[in-house]
């Protein structure tokens, strides 16, 4: 293990969170891992190092067989047949142009012979725990914000930026094998967007006076917070790139995308966030969703759709429980074969976490949508979480969303 940098000496308190003065430079590390799902599955088969692999779906009949000589044997993504999606894909894959969220038949027909393994959530929260330790071995102040990525405030360590990324990407591949990409920007927006710049195994330092070079000529999407909807309206204004958001005037993004979008748009696209890493924030909803191999019929398939409906709720119930939250408003969700999309939901006196308490709460909720036509994805959400132990839930730090929260299909997790 790598050992812990000597921090500089800091003003009381400083360690809990960052977000000293503006005056004061901040360096903050985003640190994601590298194809993760399969980088781990990796870990499982080291015969498949170099091959095209990708990671997606439960069905036990694409686990590899163990063949008579000690071989095994995979499934290849040529004999897929099926809706589901691709969680992710080695960079081997990826150079047929596969990747996650891609239907698992559309990767099927870019990349025939990569070979096909079922999700081990399991085996990604173990390396995920293992990586996140790895990282506060060696940073100070760490924010896990996904099951891959984090950031981290190292402000306060004395060394150069280069060699703090050299040191946690060691830390990280003694605790796991496995490699991963770093930035350090100063603020926390700047380093997302140069994690990914030299993706895989990259480590990429960003300052302010590297805005023009590096940034700007970045998509306007790659920003966290500019979803399909504010992308789609500024191409419709001929914008594409953060620099050429960067180039209208503050009033002139205010009047086209309201005054609190309007202004985030100004001051991200000029690299400007002061949002502080915090080591632990409060999650807004927990929920679990799946989607049908086959359409399901609320009368025909009442018993399939039932047992689905009750999983879900427990799955939901285990992960509250496990955290150690209560939820008040427990919620659904509905897509039908026209793909329309609907959630219902309901918000009790008292808060739960029983599976059999959200599930009839979860049953009411169903009532009240009609199900004539038939099902490709249900849902189960349960928000307005509380701590078990009676303190009051915060609600998550965002970015702004304010422009992409407006009418339309909800937002995930
Ligand atoms: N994931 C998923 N569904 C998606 C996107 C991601 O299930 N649509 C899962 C699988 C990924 C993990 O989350 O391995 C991390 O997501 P990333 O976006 O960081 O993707 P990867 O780590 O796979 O690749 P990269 O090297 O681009 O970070
Ligand atoms: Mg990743």
């Amino acid at each position: 293990m790598c050992p812990k940098l000597d921090p500089v000496p800091v003003p009381p308190g400083a360690a809990a969170a960052s977000g000293p003065p503006e005056a004061v430079a901040r360096r903050i590390v985003h640190l994601d891992m590298d194809a993760f799902f399969a980088s781990c599955e990796l870990s499982k088969y080291p015969e498949l190092r170099g091959r095209a692999m990708v990671v997606g779906g439960r069905r036990a009949a694409h686990q590899p067989r163990l063949r008579e000589d000690g071989t095994r044997e995979f499934s290849l993504l040529r004999d897929y047949v099926g809706r589901g999606v691709l969680t992710t894909a080695t960079y081997e894959a990826r150079t047929f142009g596969v990747h996650s969220g891609m239907p698992t038949m559309k990767a099927a027909r870019l990349a025939p012979e990569a070979v096909l393994l079922p999700v081990d959530f399991d085996l990604y929260r173990s390396y995920s725990r293992r990586f996140k330790d790895a990282v506060r071995s060696v940073a100070p102040v760490v924010e896990e914000i996904g099951i891959d990525e984090v950031y981290a405030d190292v402000s306060a360590l004395d060394a150069d930026a280069h060699g703090i990324a050299v040191r946690l990407k060691a830390a990280v591949r003694e605790a796991t094998g496995l490699t991963c990409s770093v930035g350090i920007a100063p603020n926390k927006l700047l380093a997302k967007l140069c994690s990914d710049l030299q993706k895989p195994d990259g480590i990429t330092v960003v300052t302010m006076a590297d805005l023009p070079t590096r940034i700007w000529p970045l998509p306007a999407a790659r920003i966290n917070g500019i979803g399909p909807k504010a992308s789609a309206k500024l191409a419709e204004l001929g914008i594409a790139t953060i620099g050429e958001v960067a180039a209208r005037d503050e009033v002139w993004l205010v009047e086209r995308f309201g005054r609190s979008y309007g202004r985030w748009l100004h001051r991200v696209s000029h690299g400007v966030d002061d949002r502080p890493v915090v080591t632990w924030s409060e999650p807004v909803s927990m929920s679990r969703e799946t989607t049908f191999e086959r359409n399901l019929h609320a009368v025909r398939d009442r018993a399939e759709l039932g047992e689905v409906f009750t999983r879900l709720c427990e799955q939901v119930s285990a992960d509250l429980q496990r955290k150690g939250y209560v939820a008040r408003t427990i919620g659904i969700k509905l897509r039908f074969e026209d793909f329309r999309t609907v959630t219902r939901d309901l918000t009790l006196p008292e808060p739960i976490a029983d599976a059999k308490a959200l599930r009839r709460t979860a049953g009411t909720c169903l009532k009240r949508v009609d199900l004539a036509r038939t099902i490709r994805l249900l849902g189960v959400r349960a928000s307005a979480l509380e701590r078990a132990d009676g303190a009051v839930s915060e609600p998550e730090r965002q970015l702004a969303i304010d422009f992409e929260a407006g009418p339309g299909p909800s937002r995930p997790d």
